[in-house]
């Protein structure tokens, strides 16, 4: 199997609030060179570096004015004197009478983002094309005739709506991905999500429409991250009615609970009938996660792999979260693995 990466991801690293305090971010760079040493070590197949693509592939998933935010939101938070890293701390919460964007870049953030959970320094910007990218060039050998490509992205993208960040992400790397997939002639797609935490981005981007069907195994929103999406009973809307699934499951979830959610995934993707399936990649699903909470092990991941090899679709891969960094190398990889029948 191909995989996409490029260094650039190390131009972004931050911080986040954990107990009331600023520390490190879960999300570091060490996760990425864990999951490429990983790629390395079992000779999964190529690596290469991604295409450039122009701006223009960004927008779709997302609007034009956020990515053009992102794009500058350095830029303004320095020109306003501050040399830190930008977080926002206000939002636009229910109930307020405007929904009017602001010109100041603290209003920005705020209008911009679901949670403290992204921020943005110097490097960011070109980190999270070049991740986007990976997930681009993934789809385009799709589209030349592969059966399957592991996009390795960071930062991730699966908490990224059509205009926001939030939870470590900034461009939804799986939606556009499967927006790629439509324009590159794709009728149908599918993005099956495995992250611990429910893809609350890719749900909100697709949520009216019917051509991109979105499921979802995460942990019960009462309890987990994001908290306010992953219910079951959002199941779309207008056109989209029936194209949003999602499959929370309690708290300790391990291998026979989550074994029946991926059933019933592949029963609502085989009814879809997509021409290409995105992956939402994330193993935070691991019994030693440090701010997940199902229980399953590293060779669950093999089964995990195989599962999805047999709804028989071309399949890219794309990396989302998971914080063991000591194993989210071997347990990415055996999701690989396990597709191509090497477990
Ligand atoms: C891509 C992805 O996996 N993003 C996850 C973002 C989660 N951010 C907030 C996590 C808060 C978890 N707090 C749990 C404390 C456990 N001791
Ligand atoms: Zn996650």
């Amino acid at each position: 199997m191909l995989t996409i990466y490029s260094g650039d991801h190390r131009l972004h690293h931050g911080v986040e609030l954990k107990d009331g305090a600023i520390t490190p971010s879960f999300e570091q760079p060490s996760r990425a060179e864990t999951v490429l040493a990983q790629v390395r070590a079992t000779a999964l197949g190529d690596v290469i570096d991604p295409k450039r693509y122009r701006r223009e592939h960004y927008v779709g998933a997302h609007s034009r004015r956020y990515v053009d935010f992102l794009a500058g939101a350095w830029e303004e938070w320095t020109a306003s004197g501050r040399t830190c890293q930008a977080l926002p701390l206000v939002w636009p919460v229910r109930g307020l009478p405007s929904v009017e964007l602001p010109d100041f870049i603290d209003g920005k953030l705020g209008f911009f983002s679901m949670d403290a959970g992204s921020p943005i320094n110097a490097g960011t910007w070109n980190a999270v094309r070049a991740s986007a990218n990976c997930a681009l060039t993934g789809v385009d050998a799709l589209s030349a005739g592969a059966r399957s490509a592991f996009a390795l992205c960071r930062p991730p993208g699966h908490h990224a709506g059509r205009e926001y960040m939030g939870g470590y992400c900034y461009l939804n790397n799986a939606a556009i991905s499967a927006q790629h997939a439509l324009r590159n002639g794709s009728k149908r797609v599918a993005v099956l999500d495995i992250d611990f935490h429910h893809g609350n981005g890719t749900q909100d981007i697709f949520y009216d429409r019917a051509d991109v069907l979105f499921v979802s195994i995460h942990g019960d929103p009462a309890v987990s991250f994001p908290y306010f999406s992953g219910h079951a009973s959002e199941r779309g809307a207008g056109a989209g009615q029936g194209f949003n699934v999602n499959l929370p499951l309690a708290k300790g979830t391990a291998w026979r609970g989550y074994e029946q959610a991926l059933r019933d995934a592949g029963g609502a993707i085989a009814a879809h009938a997509p021409d290409v399936l995105v992956v939402s990649l994330g193993v935070d699903t691991f019994e030693d996660d440090p701010i997940s909470h199902f229980s399953l092990r590293t060779p669950d991941f093999l089964r995990i792999g195989e599962a999805i090899a047999k709804f028989n679709v071309s399949t890219l891969f794309v990396m989302e979260g998971g914080y063991m960094v000591d194993e989210i190398g071997i347990n990415a990889v055996n999701v690989l693995l396990g597709f191509e029948g090497r477990a």
